[in-house]
């Protein structure tokens, strides 16, 4: 039997059991068999290296736009980018990956026209799984829909079983292995999942001495995906394209399919500041500003960084010098105990930080 057969009948045997106390555990086994299933497709597409979409990510953030075939994901990029992607009225039009820079308030937001997805994706339809695995690496999603024909499950599907868990979160959760034992379960809340029925998902996961703990109520998915460990939690925005082809009844359509979605029209240009505003919100940018060894602040440009950004990523965004001469950090601002706090390479910068690398000479 091919690995597609045995996931589908998988798929189909948990559809068919009603979850209940007592086939939980069973469910739980099944479930943790299928995500292992579809982690083998996806490794099983990576290849020899070389093959697949060798994408380099560049710019200070990668974003990937999201959807099905003849959406409008090549007319998107290249009205927000200087990308020429060929554009048709049939599907499958874009078979490879195409690049585009948005600049927008002194970011550099690297874009990515895909693919269309379809439904089967995730088993290696179309060339799903190398789609997919750019996915992966994005930093945020654009999920595009169509207005005139609105339809958003099949995608949402597609990256969910690759793994995908769109504005989600890690399962607050860990799994420490031990060398004798067998499992140990600590939960600090008071769990809806019978202790057997966890034990039996972690040994499908081949653990088998090991202390679990599990600091929220968890379901049977969310600890296949605490096992599993290998999902990724990107942000996403869904964004309505074509309204100046829906009518009213199909946008109204839309619109309740995809609340909250962003509403654009390329080729009329309608749309697309918010756009642009959204996708860099969402990123979370900050500004730093530098202050050369021994020189005033430079105030005018500052540095565009994501939350989260270290002094040492600091230091690579300037010049590989830095990184091999530095001694220290010096930081005024809201990330800094006191003006002027000498750091390190680790220390995590604040929106509107004033930073001074100070090198070897
Ligand atoms: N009226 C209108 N037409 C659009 C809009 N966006 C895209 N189109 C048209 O829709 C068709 C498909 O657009 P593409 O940008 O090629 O779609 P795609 O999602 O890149 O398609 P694939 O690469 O095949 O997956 C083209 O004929 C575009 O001109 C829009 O906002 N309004
Ligand atoms: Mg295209």
């Amino acid at each position: 039997m091919s690995l597609t057969d045995r996931i589908a009948e998988i798929e189909e045997e948990i559809s068919s059991t009603k979850y209940n106390k007592v086939t939980q555990h069973h469910i739980g086994k099944l479930k943790a068999k299928l995500a292992q299933l579809r982690e083998q497709v996806v490794a099983q597409s990576s290849g020899p290296k070389g093959s697949g979409y060798g994408v380099r990510k560049a710019g200070d953030a990668t974003v990937a736009i999201v959807g099905l075939p003849s959406v409008g994901k090549s007319t998107l990029l290249n009205s927000v980018t200087a990308a020429e992607s060929e554009t048709a009225a049939y599907a499958f039009t874009t078979l490879d990956v195409i690049p585009g820079v948005l600049q927008y308030r002194q970011a550099r937001i690297q874009m990515l026209d895909l693919p269309g997805l379809i439904a089967g994706a995730a088993r290696g339809a179309g060339r799903g799984r190398e789609v997919l695995s750019v996915i992966r690496a994005a930093d945020l999603v654009l999920h595009l829909v169509d207005a005139s024909e609105p339809a958003s499950r099949v995608i949402l599907q597609e990256l969910e079983d690759a793994g995908l868990r769109l504005d989600g979160r890690r399962p607050n959760g860990a799994i420490a292995r031990t060398s004798r034992g067998g499992i140990e379960i600590i939960s600090t809340v008071s769990q809806e999942l019978e202790e057997e029925a966890i034990k039996a998902v972690a040994r499908e996961y081949g653990v088998v001495n090991a202390q679990i703990v599990l600091r929220e109520q968890f379901n049977l998915d969310l600890l296949v995906d605490l096992l599993a460990g290998t999902r990724v939690y990107p942000p996403s925005l869904t964004v309505l394209t074509k309204i100046d082809l829906a009518s009213k009844t199909q946008l109204a359509q839309a619109r309740e399919l995809c609340p909250n979605a962003i509403e654009i029209a390329p080729p009329t240009g309608q749309g697309l500041d918010a756009l642009r505003d959204a996708i860099y919100e969402r990123l979370d940018f900050i500004s730093v500003f530098m202050k050369p060894q021994g020189q005033s602040a430079d105030l005018e440009e500052p540095l565009v960084v994501r939350r989260g950004t270290t002094v040492t990523e600091i230091c690579n965004a300037l010049h590989r010098d830095f990184l091999r001469k530095f001694r220290y950090a010096l930081v005024w601002g809201d990330s800094a105990k006191f003006p002027g706090q000498t750091v390190g390479l680790a220390h995590v910068v604040a929106d509107g930080d004033l930073v001074s690398i100070i090198t070897h000479r």
